[in-house]
């Protein structure tokens, strides 16, 4: 990077500008000529500053990861909403969306919304079993205002994405963490570019607090990649401390005898539900495999 140029992050693309948020400011860059790859928000980029308001992107910065749906780069952390109720937690869409976090590197952390409710059946589970199993979980209420601090401590310094059913309250969470930045869509900012029908596009906003958070859920893809079979177990984080008593040291925790983590489902260590769902995604992996 040269020595006028400067690092930001793309926030948002809109009619053929860039939006590139650098220290505090947000500038409208086109990009240099010569750059051909495409460009996608959350890329980090070297910008050289035209005025107050404006820039030119004169490089991209490799890219950490890339999500497909939607198209975003270098996201590094993906709040799952599950709820306490309405709706009752999904557990085979948590443990996918867990599994699919690992897989492509980014570090996941289970937030339990709508804790103003009764918890369902399912949503004692997941209390009874993530936290301990070496997961991040934090609690939150939108209604009484509660986890929200704590949840933007967590986005600082990262670039976040919610996934999770809908009805789980992602907008909602959204909306209070950006002090209501999305609620104002309807108003054209002529800045930002951002109107009633700009919606199409996966944009980023800055959180006062630090870090980034997509206005757009991730993992709306939940198709198992093209793994083998054998790589599979290595995204169970919470397996690995008892693969280790394993027979065989490719087991698959599967169809072997003398499997540590059998052992550990028996003795409760591991949860029941949490290796159910992971025998049904390591048979759709072995299913792939055989279609080569
Ligand atoms: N009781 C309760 N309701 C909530 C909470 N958070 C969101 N909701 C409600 O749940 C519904 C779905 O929320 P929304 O943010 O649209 O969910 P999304 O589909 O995940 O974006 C809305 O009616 C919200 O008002 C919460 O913490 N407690
Ligand atoms: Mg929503
Ligand atoms: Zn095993």
């Amino acid at each position: 990077m040269n020595r006028s140029e400067r690092e930001g992050v793309i926030l948002k693309k809109y009619s053929g500008f860039y939006y590139v948020q650098q220290d505090a400011k947000i500038y409208e860059c086109k990009l240099r000529g010569k750059i051909k790859e495409q460009v996608l928000t959350g890329d980090k980029v070297a910008i050289s500053v035209l005025d107050d308001d404006r820039g030119i992107i004169e490089k991209v910065f490799p890219r950490r990861n890339e999500l497909i749906r939607p198209k975003i780069a270098n996201v590094s952390l993906v709040l799952i909403v599950m709820c306490n109720n309405k709706p009752a937690p999904s557990l085979n869409l948590l443990d996918r969306i867990l599994f699919l976090a690992c897989y492509n590197g980014i570090k996941p952390y289970i937030i339990l919304n709508k804790n103003d409710l009764a918890p369902d059946p399912k949503a004692v589970l997941i209390k009874n079993y993530y936290p301990y199993a070496g997961f991040n979980f934090l609690e939150t209420s939108v209604i009484k205002n509660t986890g929200i601090q704590e949840l933007k401590e967590i986005i600082k310094g990262e670039i976040a994405v919610f996934a999770g059913p809908s009805g789980g309250g992602k907008s909602s969470l959204l909306n209070l963490i950006t002090d209501g930045v999305e609620a104002k869509t309807g108003e054209v900012s002529s800045k930002i570019g951002r109107g009633r029908h700009t919606t199409r596009h996966v944009e980023l906003y800055p959180l006062s607090s630090g870090g980034f958070i997509a206005d757009t859920p991730g993992f709306s893809v939940l198709n198992m990649p093209d793994i083998t079979k054998n790589e599979f177990p290595r995204y169970f984080p919470d397996f690995a401390d008892f693969a280790e008593e394993c027979r065989f040291p490719n087991c698959l925790h599967w169809k072997e005898k003398e499997c540590g983590v059998k052992e550990a489902v028996k003795q409760g260590a591991i949860a029941e539900f949490r290796y159910k769902n992971y025998l049904t995604m390591l048979e759709e992996v072995a299913k792939n495999e055989r279609c080569y």
